[in-house]
C-alpha cells in the first residue's frame, strides 16, 4: 500500500534519534536578515516617519499617491467600520459570533488566573499586595502576505481589550496597496483603535520607538514573517514582545477508535498553513493508522492547498506506532507541540498525564480547526516545544504587578532590626541608618 506519511515505530532500536530528528527544525536567525532589519530599526529611530513611509513604498511597491504621506498610511475607524458594514451577512455573523466567544473566555480568563489585584495585612498590621495595571498601550502585528487571518486579529485584540489596554495600534502590510476587508472588519469587531499599513521590521520599530505620527507601544504582539521575528528580537527590552512564534503544530493521539477520516483532515488543517508546519499522529493500532493513511491518499486531491499539505507531511509528518496510551502520553509530553488532540474513549484521563501542550483538544467532536476560530481560547500557542516554559496568549500577557507595601510602626521596629542587620553585612551604611532612623528608642 502507498504511504504518502512516514511511519516510526517507538519499539524501533533507532526511535529515539528519530524522533529527534524529526523534531528537530531549524529556527536559527539567519544572519543577513538580522543584519537587514537592525539597519531598518536604526533608520526608523533616526527618521521617524519618513523612514517608513519609504520603506513602505519601497516593500509593499505602493505608488506615489499612495505613499504621499504618513496620513495616508492611517487607516481611519470610519474605514474600518464600513468594511464591517460592507461583509456578506453571513461573515459579518460568524465573526461577531467568534469574537463573542473569545471575548467571553477571556474574561473568564481574567478573573481566574491571577490578573487582579491583592493585599493582605500581616499581625504587625503591614499591609503588603500586589497592584495589577493594564499596559497603557498595545502594538498588534497582523501579517499580510500569503497569511492574513482575521482570526488572529481577534485573538491577539481582544485580550488586549479585555485586560484594559487603553489604546490598541494595529499594523497590518498592505502589497500593491491592497486592504483586506476581513481583517479590517475583524479589527473593528476587537476594538482596535488605531490601525496603519505598514509592516516588517519597519512597523515594528515605529510601533517599539514611536515616530511623529505612530505612537510608541509598551508591547508589541503577533506573527510575522523573518524580518518581524528578528525586529522584535532587537527591540526587547525597549518593549515587551509575546514570543517568536514559529509554523503550526499537531499531534493527534488516538486509540484508533475514532473515524481515520476526521482524523486525516485535522492532520491536514495544521499541515495547510504552511510546507513546514508538522502533523504527528500518535496511535497504537497498525490498522488505524493504515486506514489514515488511506484517508490521505483519498482527500488530498480534492484540497486547494494541496501542494503545501503534501510537502508538510511528507517533510514533517509522522504516524507513530506507539505500544499503548501511555506511552503515547509520554512521547507527546517530549514531543511539547502547540495543539495536542486525545481523539479517545475517556480523553480526559489521558489529558491528566500531558505536562507539555500548547493547547489541548478532547474527544472525538473537538477538531482543532474550531480552537482556531472561535471555541474560545487564544490561538496564538507556544510552538517548537516551547509550552515546556511558556503559555498561550493572554490577558496575563497585557497586564503587569506593582508590589505594594505599607509598614506599620509596629512592623518597622522588627523589620528594621533585620534590615539594619543585613544592610550592615552588606556595608550599606545609608540602607542601615534609614531603618534605624525609624526605630524607637
Ligand atoms: N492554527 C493557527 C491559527 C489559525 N488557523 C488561524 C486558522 N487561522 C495557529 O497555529
Ligand atoms: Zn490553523
Amino acid at each position: 500500500m502507498t504511504k504518502l506519511v512516514r511511519q516510526l515505530n517507538s519499539q524501533d532500536a533507532d526511535f529515539s534519534p528519530a524522533l529527534k530528528k524529526l523534531l528537530a527544525f531549524d529556527a536559527a536567525e539567519d544572519e543577513a536578515i538580522d543584519l537587514a532589519a537592525a539597519k531598518i530599526l536604526a533608520d526608523v529611530k533616526a527618521r521617524g516617519d519618513q523612514a517608513v513611509l519609504e520603506y513602505t513604498q519601497k516593500f509593499d511597491r505602493l505608488s506615489k499617491e499612495q505613499a504621499s504621506s504618513i496620513k495616508s498610511l492611517e487607516i481611519t475607524k470610519t474605514e474600518l467600520f464600513v468594511a464591517l458594514e460592507s461583509l456578506p451577512k453571513e461573515q459579518r455573523a460568524a465573526l461577531e459570533a467568534a469574537a463573542a466567544r473569545v471575548k467571553s473566555y477571556h474574561e473568564r480568563q481574567k478573573i481566574e488566573s491571577g490578573c487582579h489585584s491583592w493585599d493582605y495585612a500581616d499581625a504587625d498590621g503591614t499591609r503588603l499586595g500586589q497592584k495589577v495595571t493594564p499596559l497603557d498601550r498595545a502594538g498588534l502585528y497582523v501579517p499580510g502576505g500569503k497569511a492574513a487571518y482575521p482570526s488572529s486579529v481577534l485573538m491577539n485584540a481582544i485580550p488586549a481589550k479585555v485586560a484594559g489596554v487603553s489604546e490598541v495600534i494595529m499594523v497590518v502590510p498592505t502589497p500593491d496597496g491592497v486592504r483586506n476587508p476581513l481583517v479590517l472588519a475583524a479589527a473593528a469587531v476587537a476594538g482596535v483603535d488605531r490601525a496603519f499599513t505598514i509592516g516588517g521590521a519597519q512597523a515594528v520599530g515605529a510601533l517599539a520607538y514611536g515616530t511623529e505620527t505612530i505612537p510608541a507601544v509598551d508591547k508589541i504582539v503577533g506573527p510575522g514573517n523573518a524580518y518581524v521575528a528578528a525586529a522584535k528580537r532587537r527591540v526587547f527590552g525597549t518593549v515587551g514582545i509575546d514570543m517568536i512564534a514559529g509554523p503550526s503544530e499537531i499531534l493527534v493521539l488516538c486509540d484508533g477508535n475514532t473515524n481515520p477520516d476526521w482524523i486525516a483532515m485535522d492532520l491536514f488543517s495544521q499541515a495547510e498553513h504552511d510546507e513546514l508546519a508538522q502533523s504527528i499522529l500518535l496511535c497504537p493500532s497498525q490498522s488505524f493508522i493504515d486506514q489514515v493513511q488511506a484517508s490521505i491518499l483519498k482527500f488530498l486531491p480534492e484540497m486547494p492547498r494541496q501542494a503545501v499539505i503534501k510537502k508538510s507531511l511528507q517533510d514533517r509528518g509522522a504516524m507513530i506506532l506507539v505500544k499503548d496510551m501511555h506511552e503515547a502520553c509520554e512521547i507527546a509530553n517530549s514531543i511539547a507541540a502547540e495543539h495536542l488532540e486525545i481523539c479517545a474513549d475517556n480523553p480526559r484521563q489521558w489529558a491528566e498525564l500531558i505536562r507539555h501542550a500548547g493547547a489541548i483538544f478532547m474527544g472525538p467532536y473537538t477538531s482543532e480547526s474550531l480552537g482556531d476560530y472561535c471555541a474560545g481560547p487564544n490561538h496564538v500557542l507556544p510552538t517548537m516545544r516551547t509550552s515546556r516554559f511558556s503559555s498561550p496568549l493572554g490577558v496575563y500577557d497585557f497586564i503587569k504587578r506593582s508590589s505594594m507595601i505599607e509598614v506599620s510602626e509596629t512592623g518597622a521596629q522588627k523589620l528594621g532590626q533585620i534590615a539594619s542587620t543585613l544592610a550592615h553585612g552588606e556595608g550599606l551604611q545609608a540602607h542601615a541608618r534609614a531603618a534605624e532612623l525609624r526605630l524607637k528608642k
